[in-house]
């Protein structure tokens, strides 16, 4: 209904391919298990689906190890099975946004066994090899994600040392040479020409180290620390992989994960429009739930990114953290609360899969952990059905079913007029169908401690939002008909001035 490409009103749904839809029952989910749910998506009104790793992987980072970036793991099916999926996913108006990992391949990509074959490989300096420091050990004090040891292993054949900022089977790719440029945007086209509508681009914000590689400080935070890149090449890098999206017709869309702590530092690889066209902003992801805090946090967006006019985004869980149902305190009310305020902040809205039932993380016994970075719980199977096996049939899911599978599950929720999955969908409606919401300027508005207020207003369109992080009533002296509640109370009347505990509301 408003101006501008479509990624700026978008409602963006993650899907963790492994745990979402299983289709041929072998417990781990697969692109046809995607497609047969179009339906689903799209009644709840998603504009988009950015679809975690599917690419050939030898799955030591369950697909952020990719082997082939331009072949579908047979887990997940066949380029076949995606290109169903795509032309699928858009007559449902669905764009399909793919996850592309360029800072590191897989250990077992051809490129890298190349690489590592001999010194004088015509691959060799596609990745980041070194001598060994003086004393025999690594070249520098780096550390990998996930195991917490050296950045660096040694490999015998060679006698020189890789880098890998994740694990040891994630070697990095050297961005400084231009035949891994052209070879890493031909994978870009690739996507692009199969009619993808965008990708999310991981650790993108580090693709470039620094020349140096000297020895920095502050041990395991090192991920969100620029100091180990080089921004300036990586903006460069950048710039040229938006020109290459732009040369596609349709609003091809490029959103990072620029995982760096400061809202300020994010803001600069928007560019100057000529770089991301998104980026994920992790500081309010890691705040607690705290009207305070959150209203710090909107602030800061505000002001950075609108400094450089860039458009903020949104974003409560991911595969990657505990889920915010759990981080809040395993509380519904909580849950359905920051989806009010979730899908009605300025800027392009991501949904993680399962969040719209309310899911809390699972809980792993030791026996079935897979994940070395400790993240299986946030990925546990999405329920699509109230008795087990979730409509998971056929082999045990990779990882348990979250807490209250059944009483969370699709069907239960879907019969569930006033459920948080109802409250989703009628909150993605509410964005969708008010300009000030989608495109409306945001102002922070005065209301009593725990409560967190704003306005959106586009031209005479206008809305307010009212959320009480306490567990208490709070009064609030506000005018307006009730859009939405968060626990549908007063729906279609005027504001009674009074919030109930954890409610949010939409007032027009
Ligand atoms: O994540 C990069 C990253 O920095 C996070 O893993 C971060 O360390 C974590 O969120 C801290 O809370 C990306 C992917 O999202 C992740 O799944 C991959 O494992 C990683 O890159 C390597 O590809």
């Amino acid at each position: 209904m408003t101006n501008g490409p479509w990624w700026k009103n978008a409602v963006v749904y993650q899907i963790y391919p492994r745990s979402f839809a299983d289709s041929n029952g072998d417990g781990v989910g697969d692109l046809e298990g995607i497609r047969q749910r179009l339906d689903h998506l799209a009644w709840l009104g998603v504009d988009a689906i950015w679809i975690s790793p599917f690419f050939k992987s030898p799955m030591a980072d369950f697909g952020y190890d990719v082997s082939d970036y331009c072949d579908v793991d047979p887990l997940f099916g066949t380029l076949d099975d995606f290109d169903a999926l795509v032309s699928e996913a858009h007559a449902h108006g669905i764009k399909v946004i793919v996850d592309w990992v360029p800072n590191h391949s897989s250990d077992q990509h051809a490129w890298f066994v190349e690489s590592r074959s001999s010194r004088d490989n015509p691959k060799r300096d596609w990745y980041i090899w070194r001598d060994p420091a003086p004393d025999g050990g690594p070249p520098n004090n780096w550390i990998g994600a996930f195991l917490e040891g050296s950045a660096w292993t040694f490999d015998e054949t060679t006698g020189q040392y890789y880098l890998h900022l994740f694990l040891p089977e994630q070697p990095d790719l050297n961005w400084r040479n231009p035949d891994v440029i052209e070879a890493m945007h031909d994978t870009l086209r690739f996507w692009l020409d199969r009619g993808v509508d965008g990708f999310r681009m991981d650790v993108v914000m580090g693709i470039v180290k620094r020349a140096d590689l000297a020895d920095v400080e502050g041990g395991l935070v090192q991920m969100a620390d620029e100091s180990r890149y080089d921004p300036p090449a990586v903006h460069e890098r950048l710039r040229a992989i938006r020109t290459l999206l732009d040369s596609y017709p349709g609003d091809r869309v490029s959103v990072g994960e620029v995982f760096v702590l400061s809202t300020a530092r994010v803001a600069e690889y928007y560019g100057n429009n000529d770089e991301l066209h998104l980026s994920f902003n992790f500081p309010p992801l890691f705040a607690p739930w705290d009207a305070d805090k959150w209203r710090h946090r909107i602030e800061r967006t505000e002001t950075e990114l609108g400094r450089v006019s860039a458009w903020p985004t949104w974003v409560l869980s991911n595969h990657d953290n505990a889920r915010h149902r759990t981080r809040y305190g395993s509380s519904e009310g909580r849950a359905r609360a920051a989806a009010v305020m979730l899908l009605t902040l300025r800027g392009t809205t991501f949904l993680y899969e399962g969040e719209e039932l309310g899911l809390d993380d699972a809980i792993v016994p030791a026996e079935r952990v897979v994940d070395p970075g400790g993240r299986d719980g946030c990925r546990a199977p999405i329920p699509w059905t109230a008795d087990a096996p979730h409509g998971w049939n056929g082999a045990e899911p990779w990882l348990p079913f979250p807490p209250a599978a059944g009483d969370r599950s699709v069907e239960t929720l879907l019969a569930d007029e006033a459920s948080i999955l109802h409250l989703y969908r009628h909150l993605i409606a509410a964005k969708h169908a008010s300009a000030a919401l989608q495109t409306g300027d945001l102002t922070l508005l005065a209301a009593p401690d725990g409560v967190l207020a704003y306005e959106r207003v586009l031209d005479e369109d206008a809305r307010t939002v009212l959320v009480n992080f306490t567990g208490e009533p709070q009064s609030i002296d506000a005018q307006g008909i009730v859009d939405v509640s968060s626990i549908g109370t007063g729906e279609g009347e005027p504001f009674s001035g009074l919030l109930a505990p954890d409610e949010a509301v939409i007032l027009s």
